[in-house]
């Protein structure tokens, strides 16, 4: 196999496309050896002392895992001082972060969850890094969270590192989706997958089942469904997954077809489901869709959602286009 590697992938998607700058090219591969980075800490474990709490609180009134902070001081720093940012906004702070003032000031915007389906740290299952790229507005002063507020249809490029048994970096830049595999020996991101596409068909979905009592109406008819199997009106038996980690549930369904959801549920109105738009479903959605797949918040495309706060949630339904259309279309009938 001719081995290309990650900036080769990028120069030439460049030639063809004239559509990665090289300042977010840069940024890009400042984003990737910041996720080595993060992959050499997780694969350290116990002996590089990183497991357990940090007997912190994130924004969202979380326990801080060891690793969620380590990985967002490792993303901080690896993109601060490059010329290529205006700021940075990750789930585990609570503002944003600005760039500071020793270093030049860039033209994009970097979001990131730093160390995505945390609760499987400790226990040795996947994890992973996920960001997403926005344009500074034009004519921006000194950046405010107000810049950040953009629909995810204006995100300029978005991917995600998965650490497990291989650590692989899914990335796009409005281009398709290519998927990179971590060379450990050589320290470097080689193209493994080009034009990555979600299987049409699908016999999987994923969904944290211990929630089905709190879930909404159009949310039991369509897993119901599901689970009825092939003598219920879907006429085949679905499997089910759910690794608890989004990357690794997201990077699943793109290889092997399937639906995701985190939905809102009736617990609580105040928070619309788990998930952040701005870290995880807009970055996402933008893969997803890249790869012929569709991502909602069982309404309105997840892309065309105006943010109005850096850290909102949003209930998701992303993966096989004709999935996420039937489970959206059961919302419409409800109102
Ligand atoms: P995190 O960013 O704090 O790790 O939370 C997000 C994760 C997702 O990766 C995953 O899909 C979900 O939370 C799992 O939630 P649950 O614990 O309800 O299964
Ligand atoms: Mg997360």
């Amino acid at each position: 196999m001719k081995r290309v590697s990650l900036t080769q992938h990028l120069v030439e998607e460049q030639r063809l496309h004239n559509s990665i700058p090289a300042e977010l090219r840069l940024l890009i591969e400042v984003v990737a050896r910041a996720c080595k980075t993060i992959s050499h800490s997780v694969g350290k474990g116990a002996l590089g002392d990183i497991l357990g709490s940090a007997d912190t609180e994130n924004i969202q009134g979380e326990v801080q895992k060891k690793l969620d902070v380590i990985s967002n001081e490792i993303l901080l720093e690896a993109n601060e001082w490059g010329g290529h940012l205006a700021a940075m906004a990750s789930e585990e702070m609570e503002s944003i972060h600005p760039i500071p003032n020793r270093y030049p000031m860039g033209e994009y915007m970097l979001l990131f969850d730093p160390l995505d389906g945390s609760s499987n740290i400790d226990v040795n299952v996947s994890i992973g890094t996920i960001f997403s790229v926005l344009k500074a507005p034009e004519g921006m002063g000194a950046p405010t969270e107000a810049d950040f507020m953009q629909a995810g249809s204006m995100q300029v490029a978005a991917g995600y590192a998965v650490y497990g048994p291989q650590t692989m970096l899914v990335l796009t830049t409005g281009n398709g989706v290519n998927c990179f595999t971590l060379d450990r020996e050589m320290g470097s991101w080689v193209l493994t997958q080009r034009h990555m596409m979600i299987p049409e068909a699908t016999k999987e979905f994923a969904i944290n089942m211990s929630n089905q009592r709190h879930w909404h109406a159009p949310v039991q008819r369509y897993v119901n469904e599901l689970l009825a199997g092939s003598t219920g009106p879907r006429e085949k038996d679905f499997n089910m997954r759910w690794i608890a980690s989004m990357v690794a549930d997201v990077h699943r369904i793109l290889n092997r077809g399937g639906i995701f959801m985190y939905p809102a549920d009736t617990r609580d109105t105040s928070m619309p489901g788990k998930l952040r738009l701005m870290y995880e479903a807009n970055p996402m959605a933008m893969i997803v869709e890249q790869a012929g797949g569709a991502a909602t918040d069982g309404r309105t495309r997840i892309l065309d959602i105006a943010p109005h706060k850096l850290h909102q949630r949003v209930p998701v339904f992303l993966g096989s286009k004709a999935e996420v259309a039937l489970v959206t279309s059961y919302h419409a009938e409800q109102c």
